[in-house]
């Protein structure tokens, strides 16, 4: 991928000139947007799902000794140990009443270094952010569309998973390989069901997985993940379908550069700024994926809630299913 301006590619907003838009929708102060749409009656049927008790987790291991899957640039996060019985072993442990021992840790992180939700306000073009925010409203921290709104709120809907792997009969999707919204509607036939309006989709690749399986060099190397392609047709069918989340075991949730176009992360733009659709990117689906093929249900209750940064651009979440 390259970071490197080129002038034969559009700008984001040429691009995305006639893209539909949800600004205005739920109010001009509205800073969760699309999430707006996962409304209590809608959480009481989505519960319906449950039909075994049986629960995931969707984050990935964080602060691993192995290293995190991150976008480049970023790092993941460090967790050192500040108190343990070492401490006491040295003698300079506090002396507590009663004796108690404990162990305490620090860690520095990026809030979007690990399975995260994305701000509403995290990307944006042509000067304005989610529902026609001035862009300098993030400056020094989102003051509009942060992380603590969504965070506020959480996030309770059916969720339904898209196990494009394994429909594609692959282990993970190849570098850069696309799929449309017409392939998460294939999948949910071939899997024996139907993606419903309001659903949070959850995409498998299994892209996250390989980050575990090969070297660093070959993850990073040519880093163009797979994942859905922008066209006016997919963003459209995100507004009618009145999608709330789109949840992917990918780092950025599309194809890292639009093949048509060359624009860098496009949907990013058309979903989230456009339509207030959130991203959640960097999601463990492969224990979810493998039961869903065992038992054939791949509907369920999905529930997420990140953490609540004070104008953070996104934040960690450990995202629960519930089958
Ligand atoms: C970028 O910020 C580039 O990506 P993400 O939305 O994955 O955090």
């Amino acid at each position: 991928m390259s970071s490197t301006p080129n002038n034969a590619v559009p700008s984001v907003g040429e691009l995305l000139k006639d893209a539909p838009k949800n600004w205005g929708k739920w109010g001009p102060d509205d800073e969760v947007g699309s999430l707006n749409y996962l409304t209590p009656d809608l959480i009481v049927k989505a519960a319906g799902c449950i039909k075994s008790g049986k629960v995931f987790t969707l984050q990935v291991k964080m602060a691993s000794p192995e290293g995190d899957p991150v976008w480049p640039g970023r790092s993941g996060a460090i967790r050192v140990n500040v108190m343990d019985e070492g401490h006491w072993i040295a003698g300079k442990g506090p002396a507590f009443a009663g004796g108690c021992h404990y162990a305490d840790d620090y860690m520095t992180c990026f809030p979007q270094g690990s399975t995260q939700y994305d701000a509403l306000g995290h990307v944006w073009c042509d000067d304005q952010i989610w529902n026609g925010y001035d862009a300098k409203t993030t400056i020094g921290g989102l003051s509009k569309a942060s992380i603590m709104p969504i965070a506020e709120k959480g996030v309770v809907g059916r969720g339904i998973l898209l196990d494009i792997a394994r429909w594609r009969n692959k282990e993970v999707l190849d570098v850069g390989e696309t799929f449309t919204h017409e392939d998460l509607m294939a999948c949910a036939m071939a899997q024996g069901t139907e993606i419903q309006k309001r659903d949070v989709l959850v995409v498998r690749t299994g892209w996250i997985a390989k980050f575990y399986r090969v070297k660093r060099e070959e993850f990073y190397g040519n880093f163009v993940e797979p994942g859905l392609t922008y066209s006016p047709e997919l963003v459209k069918w995100f507004q009618d379908m009145e999608i709330p989340n789109l949840v992917t075991d990918t780092i950025a949730n599309e194809v890292t550069v639009d093949p048509v176009s060359g624009v860098v992360l496009p949907l990013h733009n058309a979903l989230m700024r456009n339509l207030g659709v959130t991203l959640t990117e960097i999601a463990w689906l492969d224990d979810l994926a493998a039961d869903c093929a065992a038992d054939k249900q791949y509907t369920f209750l999905y529930t997420a809630a990140p953490l609540k940064i004070v104008n953070g651009a996104g934040a960690p979440v450990n995202p629960l299913v519930i089958k």
